[in-house]
């Protein structure tokens, strides 16, 4: 039951000075941070990270959207879900993220209740997403501006191992003991 999960302080979680803030939530959750860096990645990395085929579900949504909100396009599913995540990875590659792997008891989904929806107009207030953002992925969609919802976490168990194996080499994620853990977990 212990596991470990990624999660990315997005650039605009850089960029607004969010980092402690976000990482001491995980801490006083008594979320272990067993590796962590700050990346620029690159466009080919980014492309790994949010594989293409993404492209799919975002036309698939912004198209919701876009009725939903009444909003008009000639654009085509496929356009639109192409240009949504060519936004996202314009986005995740304008500046350096801070990519921390956390450890602890179903880390994973501890970690994406803390998270909030992907949307942040629909996150709870005390989630980050929902205390730190608040637009829309609909208005990320039609305004091209990609997505800013401070972080990712990894979404379920082979996620997290694959996104962990992209961004960590083995020796970058260690093992210690931390002082509360007992307390945390009873061992
Ligand atoms: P999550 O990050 O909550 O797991 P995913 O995996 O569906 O959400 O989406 C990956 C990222 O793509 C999101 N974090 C967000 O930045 C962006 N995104 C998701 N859905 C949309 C959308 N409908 N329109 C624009 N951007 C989106």
């Amino acid at each position: 039951m212990i596991e470990k999960t990624l999660i990315l302080i997005k650039p605009d979680g850089v960029q607004r000075g969010l980092v402690g803030e976000i990482l001491g939530r995980f801490e006083r959750k008594g979320m272990k941070i067993v590796g962590m860096k700050m990346v620029h990645i690159n466009r080919e990395f980014a492309e790994e990270h949010y594989p293409k085929d993404m492209a799919k579900l975002f036309g698939k949504k912004t198209l919701e959207g876009i009725k939903e909100f009444g909003l008009n396009t000639a654009k085509s599913e496929k356009e639109l879900g192409e240009k949504t995540w060519e936004d996202l990875i314009n986005f995740i590659t304008e500046s350096p993220v801070v990519a921390v792997v956390l450890e602890g008891v179903h880390a994973i989904k501890n970690v994406r209740i803390m998270t909030g929806s992907t949307s942040p107009h629909e996150a709870s207030p005390g989630t980050i997403r929902g205390d730190y953002a608040h637009v829309s992925m609909i208005y990320s969609s039609v305004t091209g501006t990609g997505g800013r919802n401070v972080v990712h976490a990894s979404g379920s168990v082979e996620d997290a191992k694959r996104e962990i194996a992209l961004w960590f080499k083995p020796e970058e994620i260690h093992e210690y003991k931390r002082a509360d853990e007992f307390h945390t977990t009873g061992r």
